[in-house]
């Protein structure tokens, strides 16, 4: 796994094309928000409300509650910059944004995190009951798999075969669950190394995120070559999101956020503002960022979007 250190050090952008430094214009707030439309609706259209109808009303209020939809967003963009179609990409993309909103569900549990409110809107235990809680997140990481299985077309059945172990592999304890279990060890705790806090971050988030940008790839039956530099974009932004989380979390408004902030210090959590301040972090996050960039210079205006994402990772205030 990548440390902050390591990636900081390969960061160039010497080698980046005028148009990845952004000469050439690259309408971001647009293609999020196209791309966020799309995501929306496959969401909406996912999951009917059948009998019996309270699990799936609680599966659905999380699932459409909002949220920037990075996950799905990164997997569209790279199914298209390895010559896929978004058609290909919709329901993996749809599977991440299931996966990645019940580990929210489940964060949020009373046993976990303890938060009441997500996205700008009270948690699903505290709307649903925890037990209906507990059981929409089962719900919808079952789904996830099952709905990628049965909607993906026009990909080659090994690709898909891949992509689905790639998502097992990120949520289990290999990846999220792992995570988690550290991170929940970890509370409390005055002593975290950076190698402590470093594996948390790049299993917590950064599998899920990686697996996001891999999986589009992988669905375009992507050569290795591509599939690596992928990864090494991933793995820098994965980082950088979980530093500049921790920021937000120090900086940023309830309202901002659509969470409770603050609750990091609150819970005694080592993050990486703790180990280093809010302005080293931030320059830890930047040069993530120039990384992430450098990976992808062999792509030239293909990877506008994802150099783009790139740059609201460091920038974004929620
Ligand atoms: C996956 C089986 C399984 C269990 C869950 C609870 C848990 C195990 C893991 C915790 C995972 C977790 C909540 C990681 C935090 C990731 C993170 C930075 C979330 C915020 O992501 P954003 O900012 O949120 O993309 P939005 O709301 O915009 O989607």
């Amino acid at each position: 796994m990548i440390s902050a250190d390591k990636t900081s050090a390969a960061a160039s952008l010497s080698s980046l094309s005028e148009a990845q430094k952004g000469a050439s214009p690259f309408d971001l707030r647009d293609y999020l928000n196209q791309r966020q439309e799309l995501v929306e609706s496959a969401l909406d259209a996912s999951i009917e409300v059948v009998y019996p109808e309270k699990i799936y009303e609680a599966m659905r209020y999380s699932l459409l509650a909002g949220g920037k939809r990075l996950r799905p967003i990164l997997c569209l963009a790279t199914c298209e910059l390895a010559g896929g179609t978004l058609e290909m990409a919709v329901p993996t993309a749809c599977a991440l944004e299931m996966i990645h909103t019940m580990s929210l569900i489940h964060d949020d549990l009373p046993a976990m995190d303890n938060d009441d409110y997500r996205r700008g809107k009270l948690t699903n235990h505290k709307v649903f009951g925890e037990d209906i809680a507990i059981l929409a997140g089962d719900g919808l990481l079952a789904y996830a798999f099952e709905y990628l299985a049965i909607h993906t077309r026009n990909v080659a059945p090994d690709r898909l075969l891949k992509v689905v172990a790639r998502l097992g592999n990120a949520v289990a304890a290999t990846g999220l669950v792992g995570g988690q279990v550290v991170d929940l060890d970890s509370e409390g705790a005055s002593d975290i190394s950076l190698a402590t806090l470093n594996f948390i971050h790049t299993h917590k988030t950064g599998a899920l995120l990686e697996a996001s940008v891999v999986s589009g790839a992988e669905l375009a039956s992507a050569d290795s070559d591509t599939l690596e530099k992928l990864t090494q974009y991933a793995r820098n932004i994965g980082l950088a999101f979980q530093i500049v989380d921790d920021v937000l979390d120090i900086t940023a408004t309830c309202e901002e956020l659509g969470k409770t902030a603050g609750k990091d210090l609150q819970a005694q959590k080592a993050t990486y503002p703790s180990l280093w301040g809010i302005e080293e972090s931030k320059r830890q996050a930047q040069q993530l960022v120039q990384g992430a960039k450098a990976a992808l210079a062999t792509f030239g205006d293909r990877a506008l979007p994802l150099i783009a994402i790139a740059d609201y990772i460091t920038e974004r205030k929620s």
